[in-house]
């Protein structure tokens, strides 16, 4: 574990193992980093398949990496499990920097596994973050639940969208419009990038949170992730995010709320657990069993069994 906190590649991976399995260890792990978390920046890039997450990722990465940053890169695919060899082509195209020792690349799958996103990649982003990662990228498919599970997640939330893919009008249907504190519009060297721009400023021109005094504008920047184009402004605003959240109390209060919810999935994680236990058992049949008769109600009954595991 010290040799993790020191950065050691391998101790880093062997934590983050320890996460994707759910080994036990984990409380004595999770006990042990806790004073040294905290000082991370965590980054999520969400937006649709092919917008240009990965490329992003990776060029921001050498942005960083030019900068001197340490820096952790978790890609967290929503569809495939732990095992299944997740985002391989991310993979190769991330060797460019698997032999540089400031930077740190794990994919996680977030499906198949105790709830998935809500529980497993704030335990790894622990890991970096004690491991002395500046920054943390949080890479994620942005289909349903994940891009919102990421905003949840991340410090600073940054959506992808590309020209041309009707983005704008999909944005605003997810509800991307409140997650994003940074659009970034990908493959500007394509057709169809100022009307994408027009759009997400039109967009926000409509309101939502952002339109409150004092409040932070998601600016809408323009980038060619696979020319390394526009990237050192992306490294900029995100840095500027930071600051405000910093000075506006907004990042001490993201933190605590995923806090909360990290909390929440592991104490529902442990309820679900025992009360695994008490389905089919002798103790839901007796109640079961009242409460069809009349002689207590399913509230009460509830009331009893929940008690019976948590006493
Ligand atoms: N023209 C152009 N192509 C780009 C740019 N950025 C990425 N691409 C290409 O777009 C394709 C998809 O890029 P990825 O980075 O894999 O996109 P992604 O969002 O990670 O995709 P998924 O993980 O599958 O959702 C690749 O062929 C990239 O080379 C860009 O700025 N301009
Ligand atoms: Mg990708």
């Amino acid at each position: 574990m010290s040799r993790a906190r020191e950065g050691d590649a391998r101790s880093v991976a062997r934590l983050i193992s320890l996460v994707e399995r759910a080994s036990p260890r984990l409380r004595e792990v999770a006990s042990a980093l806790a004073p040294h978390t905290g000082t991370a920046q965590v980054v999520g890039l969400t937006g649709s398949p092919g917008v240009g997450k990965s490329t992003s990722t990776s060029a921001l990465v050498a942005a960083y990496r030019a900068l001197g940053r340490r820096i952790g890169v978790l890609a967290v695919d929503p569809s495939s499990p732990f095992s299944g060899g997740a985002l391989l082509g991310d993979r190769v195209r991330m060797q460019d920097h698997a032999t540089d020792s400031g930077v740190f690349i794990r994919s996680m799958a977030s499906r198949g596994h105790l709830g998935g996103l809500s529980w497993a990649t704030p335990q790894a982003l622990r890991v970096l973050d004690a491991a002395g990662c500046e920054v943390i990228l949080v890479e994620t498919v942005g289909v349903g639940q994940a891009e919102v599970e990421i905003a949840s997640l991340a410090d600073t939330t940054v959506v992808l969208l590309a020209p041309g893919m009707g983005d704008g009008i999909q944005a605003a249907k997810a509800g991307i419009l409140e997650i994003a504190d940074l659009f970034v519009v990908n493959k500007a060297d394509r057709d169809g990038t100022d009307q994408t721009v027009r759009d997400l400023r039109y967009m926000q021109s409509l309101g939502g949170r952002h339109s409150e005094p004092g409040a932070w504008r998601p600016p809408i920047l323009k980038t060619v992730a696979s020319r390394q184009e526009g990237i050192d402004e992306v490294v900029a605003a995100i840095d500027k995010h930071r600051d405000w959240m910093l000075g506006s109390g907004e990042l001490e209060r993201r933190r605590q709320a995923r806090a909360a919810g990290e909390i929440e999935a592991i104490a529902l994680a442990a309820l679900r657990e025992k009360m695994g236990d008490v389905r089919g058992s002798a103790a839901l049949r007796a109640q079961a069993e009242r409460v069809a008769r009349g002689e207590s109600d399913p509230y009460a009954a509830a009331d009893e069994l929940v008690g019976a595991v948590t006493s």
